[in-house]
């Protein structure tokens, strides 16, 4: 029995995406979602279904979409982050895989010590092993954007 429930809203024109989450709670207690942070949608594993990519009690979770949904039992968390509170997809390298870039909250004790955490896509697959870990101050937010306009982000 699953308590785990995805609220949509629609978006209507002026955000990023054409639908965006306004409450998900991925663990089996509605009160889970207190510790809920950004969370973005991409179909990270190439499968034709929608994966939500969020941030949940400081750590990272992809919850695979299928045919039947979303399951508490079919996920991948990444559990090394460390104040989780924002995240974006996007194929950084461009090799056909969304790419997922988490935005890590600095401890209040050394707000310049927080982190950007890129996980690489290795065929719809993430580890430990394949990522990238920026220092950066606390962030709340993070956009990826062509900058300068040559074709990379
Ligand atoms: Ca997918
Ligand atoms: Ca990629």
């Amino acid at each position: 029995m699953f308590s785990s429930a995805i609220y949509t809203t629609k978006n209507f024109g002026y955000g990023f995406d054409s639908t965006f989450f306004d409450a998900i709670f991925f663990k089996d207690s509605p009160f889970d979602s207190v510790g809920t942070y950004g969370a973005t949608v991409a179909d990270l594993n190439n499968d034709g279904y929608l994966d939500i990519i969020g941030c949940a009690y400081g750590y990272g979770v992809v919850m695979w979409g299928s045919e039947i949904g979303y399951s508490p039992f079919n996920k991948h968390e990444f559990l090394s982050l460390r104040d989780c509170r924002n995240v974006q997809a996007y194929d950084i390298n461009g090799d056909g895989w969304m790419d997922v870039i988490f935005g890590e909250k600095a401890p209040l004790s050394d707000w310049r010590n927080g982190r950007i955490t890129i996980y690489f896509n290795n065929g719809g697959n993430f580890s430990e092993s394949n990522k990238l870990v920026i220092p950066s101050s606390t962030n709340y937010g993070i956009l990826v954007m062509d900058f300068d306009g040559d074709g990379k982000r």
